[in-house]
């Protein structure tokens, strides 16, 4: 078989490549190990920056979006027992929008099939050669039988735990890696949200985040220690947990508590790769860098990366050589610097750190109160959590 683009992964980056290369006329397969259904249910992020839905809805899949977006113009911070709006439109002019990670999957996966175009699931023993070469080859098992895709270019869209950052020399990339001393157990709760925009806490027992997926669906994060068993995790040490943590001076309880769907724990890390490029092998996404979900960056930074790297593919096939591909890692690890700095910053401005001393608590606590009093201070969270004005090569 022989394509244009090969892509690894059904991810939101992956999928997106090849949408985007879809309306440029560039054809690509789009090869993934799980199986659709697995894809479509695995429950991940929930919020999108404004240029993530301004690139859906522009190119034909904002219908659902528009309809079942929640659309967020603010965001609280809750900590010492009070909230603070940060009013993120009026500051920007940008708002939020919760639309589940799954939900852009489907979307994304529904308009490949009904295009009628090459993703393939549940692919076996997927394997890159001949990178530095003009046709690189993807191989791999399906069906029990052996298939080689030779390509122009490869992108490698698997994700963190994938296998493309590996298919690449490691004395080629420069790696930057910072595993934080805590982890984040979700919940989906069937039960309506807490509030109508999402809230952060900073709170001694440790951070605590509700957000939603719909009217109807909650769902709430809380800071345990990394080596957390979920199983020590009952139903009802999680709501006393997340009513403490949420807990207001004036006594209001907000957290609505309903029948709990799924729940799980998640590893709070900061990484990124360096190039994003390996002669024909393109990095994008978790692939190339993960960052804590704290500031809501990790699918974002997918699609940015994505828009640049789709600019740059068509660049090459217009016939204008490989200028903006040789560009495509410098511009893309910019938004990812920021998004890594941001995403630290927030991180340990809304954590509790096991050997944090009063002193560097009060100064945490002072710094979160200079960003609700001062508009500079809001507006520098207001500006970065609405996602900063996107790069795009010309
Ligand atoms: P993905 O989504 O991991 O997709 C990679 C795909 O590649 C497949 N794969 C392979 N395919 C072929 N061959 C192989 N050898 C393969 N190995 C793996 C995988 O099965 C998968 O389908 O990466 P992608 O596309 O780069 O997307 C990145 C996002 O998924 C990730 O950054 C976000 O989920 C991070 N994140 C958040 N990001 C946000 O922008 N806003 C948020 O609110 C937000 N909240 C979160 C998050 C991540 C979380 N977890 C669970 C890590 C909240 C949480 C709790
Ligand atoms: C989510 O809705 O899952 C979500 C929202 C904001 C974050 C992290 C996760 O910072």
């Amino acid at each position: 078989m022989r394509t244009q683009v090969g892509i690894i992964g059904a991810g939101p980056a992956g999928l997106l490549l090849a949408h985007l290369l879809h309306r440029a006329g560039i054809d690509s397969v789009v090869i993934e190990t799980c199986s659709r259904t697995y894809v479509e249910e695995r429950i991940r992020a929930g919020l999108l920056e404004q240029h993530a839905v301004d690139i859906l809805t522009e190119t034909g899949l904002g219908e659902r979006l528009r309809r079942e977006g929640m659309f967020h113009d603010g965001v609280e911070l809750r900590f010492d027992g009070e909230g603070h709006r940060i009013d993120l439109h009026g500051l920007t002019g940008k708002r939020v929008t919760i639309y589940g990670q799954q939900e852009v999957v489907k979307d994304l996966i529904a308009a490949r099939l009904a295009a009628g175009l090459p993703l393939l699931f549940e692919a076996e023993g997927i394997a890159l050669s001949g990178l530095d070469d003009p046709r690189p080859r993807i191989t791999y098992q399906s069906a029990d039988a052996e298939h080689s895709v030779e390509c122009d270019l490869i992108a490698g869209c698997d994700g963190f735990h994938g296998m493309c950052r590996g298919a690449i020399p490691p004395a080629r990339l420069t790696t930057y890696d910072r595993v934080y001393p805590f982890a984040w157990l979700g919940i989906l709760a069937a039960a309506p949200p807490a509030a109508h925009e999402l809230i952060y806490a900073r709170h001694e027992r440790g951070f605590a985040l509700a957000t939603m997926r719909s009217p109807t669906l909650s769902r709430h994060y809380l800071q345990v220690a990394p080596e957390e068993n979920i199983a020590a995790w009952s139903d009802d040490r999680i709501w006393a947990e997340l009513h403490a943590r949420m807990a207001r001076h004036d006594g209001a309880r907000q957290i609505n508590e309903g029948p709990i769907r799924q729940r799980g724990i998640t590893a709070m890390r900061s990484f990124v790769t360096e190039p994003m490029r390996h002669g024909r092998l393109f990095l994008a996404g978790d692939a190339a860098h993960i960052v804590p979900p704290t500031g809501a960056k990790g699918m974002n930074l997918a699609i940015a990366d994505i828009r640049v790297l789709a600019l740059a593919i068509e660049a090459f096939y217009a016939g204008r050589g490989e200028g903006l591909l040789d560009a495509y890692s410098t511009i893309a690890l910019r938004r990812v610097w920021n998004a890594q700095r941001f995403s630290w910053w927030m991180t340990s401005l809304l954590h509790r750190f096991d050997h944090e001393d009063p002193f560097e608590h009060k100064v945490r606590v002072a710094e979160l109160d200079y960003i609700c009093r001062s508009p500079a201070g809001a507006m520098t969270l207001a500006e970065n959590y609405v996602g900063l004005p996107l790069e795009l090569p010309v």
